[in-house]
């Protein structure tokens, strides 16, 4: 094992490198002899400077998550970025790769910055439900200003090199050798015997500060926390640098980050940090396996769905053959993607040059010959498996050996899909969601035969397009939908038991989901459910009245709630009402009054139990995969973890207890508890897959 911490010297500079791979996190075993290495040059009085620069693929990427929530071991970050500010001697941050949270800290723990023009600089605490609390919202603003300092903070997104040259973050870019700049850099400084002045004391910036400028900014920035506490605790900690003494304002920074870090939000986000990660581990698929090579996608079906995945491919840097069966249809998809850049030029996020570039990368085709050269074919075609089975006897004949094919599908069983082809080793499912341009969740579906360098080439490509993929099993709906349909099935009931459906909504949105699941139905547009149902032969007593009438959401202006013209925002509707309590009586189902949490138990629980379900049959590996599908996907709320997660705190043996309760009541299956979860009451975690 390398030191985690060397010094050398290029005459009276000492160059202090941190190694300590992968990212560099400052570990205790990075902190303890950075102190004893800062503590000795501080003493040398051969050395006039120091650099610190980082070993490996990037400068200090943060604090070490795994740390947090054990007892802290001295010395702290921020005794280290004090030491750095009290060396008497000018110290130099050489930053390549990404400094981060507590890697950006310590680098303003220095006197001065210099970066490699490609890093990236930010504090991402924010995403991991915390705020910097190693200096950084008290340092930032007096380097950029409030409210640049603010938004990098609240938002927890990376500047770029250049940007942060023009904010004044950083004090020069080098475009070659980082460490001699970073040397050059010191040596001037020492020898113009300016004492350095540490960012701590700089306070011009924050003295003129504009607080209502600022006030503003931050209750902007506070409508779009959505229930977080993390945003609005940065928001508050930057204000107090404006308005305290520095050393107040940092203790006040402490206090907070404590407060947060010991916190469920934090706890949750730290998890589905560290699951995401997780996720792209995937039994049986070794780093051995190499991932084939992707360098064109064809894709069958212009439609919404197909449009959506065309483009994010295309948005990926990969080009993309997209087939329908006439000239129309090709026209009329590559119209509304045409229309999707479009807003996204109107917006400031893309250029005209670069919609251009992008248009140029989709290949129209009616000819199924035209997949030849494709080395990825993925059809998004209607929902029926004969349909789909056609499509790939088309797509068979045509590609070339190696290519894999790939279906859209949401509920199809995959298996029957892939032994209709003569390749099964080369199929899989990739469950996109919609609009797949924009969701981040790529289910990846593993048949029974799908080999694994095609489950890591979906790893691989569904990454460089900037999806978050989770390989799944075989069932009906995979993962997410699967455990939806478990949500769902008792919100009709709710309502002709006597629950109304804004109250039903409400429960979901205090809960921090975006939306209640029938303002989600008005969204999506209740025809859509209704056509499936009967395509299915099933029924939904109140879901299929409105559609009869008409009533088919927001597009219509009427649904399960009412919507002014124009507007999205939704009313409840006296005439919804009547129909819920006409059809109750029909039924001679008694109207009762239900509690909030009775709704929870009803469709949280439920949910939760088909995970579990699921984890016992294998087709999710783990727990904190089903976490990454429903918070990517669906809409759970990340402050709660993902649903499995949200469970643990919830206490497994509460809602074993609850589900027994409503299975003896109801006899539904959905309520009749997983075994895997009744042992989760009794060890109090959640095993992984069988
Ligand atoms: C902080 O700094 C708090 C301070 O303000 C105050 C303190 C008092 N710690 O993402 P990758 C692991 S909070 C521990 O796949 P990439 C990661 O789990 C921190 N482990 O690589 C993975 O492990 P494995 C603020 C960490 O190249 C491996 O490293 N900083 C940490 O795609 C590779 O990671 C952040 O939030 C960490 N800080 O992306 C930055 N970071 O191989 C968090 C990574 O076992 N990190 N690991 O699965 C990142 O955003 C990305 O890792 C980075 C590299 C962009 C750096």
């Amino acid at each position: 094992m390398t030191e985690a911490v060397t010094i050398a010297r290029d005459g009276e500079i000492a160059i202090v490198t941190i190694d300590n791979p992968p990212v560099n996190a400052m570990s205790f075993h990075v902190r303890e002899p950075l102190m004893a290495a800062l503590n000795a040059l501080r003493d040398d009085a051969s050395v006039a400077g120091i650099v610190l620069a980082c070993a490996g693929r990037t400068f200090v990427a943060g604090a070490d998550i795994t740390e947090f929530g054990k007892p802290m071991q001295q010395p702290e970050l921020r005794d280290l970025i004090a030491a750095l500010e009290t060396l008497g001697k000018p110290a130099v941050a050489a930053i390549h790769g990404t400094a981060l949270g507590g890697g950006l800290e310590l680098a303003l723990g220095c006197h001065f910055r210099v970066a490699e023009a490609s890093a990236k600089l930010g504090l991402p605490e924010v995403k991991l439900g915390i705020l910097p609390g190693g200096g950084g919202t008290v340092r930032l603003p007096r380097l950029v200003g409030p409210i640049k300092a603010l938004d990098m903070i609240v938002s927890g997104t990376p500047i770029s090199a250049k940007d942060a040259l023009a904010s004044g973050l950083v004090d020069a870019i080098d475009e070659g050798d980082l460490v001699a700049k970073a040397v050059a850099f010191a040596r001037e400084q020492a020898k113009s015997g300016t004492p350095p002045v540490a960012v701590r004391d700089r306070n011009n910036l924050i003295e003129n500060a504009d607080l209502a400028a600022f006030d503003a900014r931050a209750a902007e920035l506070a409508k779009k926390a959505r229930g977080l506490e993390a945003p609005v605790a940065c928001a508050e900690s930057v204000r107090n640098a404006l308005t305290l003494p520095f050393d107040e304002a940092q203790a006040k920074e402490r206090e907070i980050f404590a407060k947060l870090v010991a916190g469920d939000q934090s706890k949750a986000q730290r998890h589905l940090f560290f699951a995401e990660r997780e996720a792209a581990k995937v039994p049986g698929v070794g780093k051995d396996v190499k991932p084939r090579e992707i360098a064109r996608v064809g894709i069958i079906g212009a439609g919404t769905m197909g449009g959506g995945i065309a483009m994010a491919f295309v948005n990926g840097g990969i080009p993309v053959t997209i087939l329908e069966m006439s000239r129309e249809a090709l026209d009329r998809g590559l119209g509304m993607i045409d229309k999707n850049y479009a807003i996204s030029v109107s917006r400031g996020s893309l250029t005209e040059e670069a919609k251009a570039k992008r248009m140029a990368a989709f290949t129209p085709t009616t000819d199924y010959a035209d997949l030849a050269d494709c080395d990825l074919i993925i059809e998004a075609v209607f929902e029926e498996m004969s349909v789909k089975k056609e499509v790939f006897g088309k797509i068979e004949a045509v590609a070339k050996p190696g290519a894999i094919l790939a279906t859209n599908t949401s509920y199809l069983d995959v298996n029957e899909i892939a032994a209709s082809t003569s390749r099964p080793q080369d199929f899989l499912g990739l469950h996109f969601f919609s609009p797949a341009n924009v969701m981040k969740l790529l289910e990846i579906v593993r048949g029974a035969k799908t080999a694994p360098d095609v489950l890591a080439t979906a790893l691989a490509v569904g990454k460089k397009i900037g999806k978050v993929p989770v390989v799944v099993g075989v069932c009906h709906g995979f993962v997410g939908n699967r455990m939806l349909g478990a949500r769902g099935a008792e919100t009709e009931p709710l309502l002709l038991e006597g629950a109304t459906p804004d109250q039903v909504d409400k429960v979901f949105t205090d809960f921090g989901w975006p939306m209640g699941p029938f303002q989600m139905w008005d969204l999506a547009g209740l025809d859509i459910g209704w056509r499936n149902r009967k395509a299915q032969g099933k029924k939904a007593i109140i879901a299929d009245t409105l559609c009869e009438q008409g009533r088919f959401g927001q597009k219509t202006g009427r649904g399960m709630y009412l919507y002014e013209s124009g507007s999205r925002t939704p009313t409840p509707d006296p005439e919804v009402a009547a129909l819920i309590e006409e059809k109750a009586k029909e039924l001679g189902i008694e109207r009762r009054e239900i509690s909030s949490q009775e709704i929870v138990e009803r469709t949280f629980y439920p949910l939760i139990n088909e995970g579990a379900k699921i984890l016992e049959e294998g087709i999710a590996a783990r727990a904190s995969d089903i976490d990454i599908v429903w918070v990517n996907g669906y809409g759970f709320p990340i402050g709660k973890g993902g649903p499995m997660f949200w469970a643990s705190l919830e206490g497994f043996g509460k809602i074993v207890e609850r589900l027994d309760y409503w299975y003896a009541r109801t006899g539904k299956e959905i309520f009749k508890p997983a075994e895997l979860l009744r042992k989760a009451a009794e060890t109090g975690k959640l095993a992984d897959a069988a």
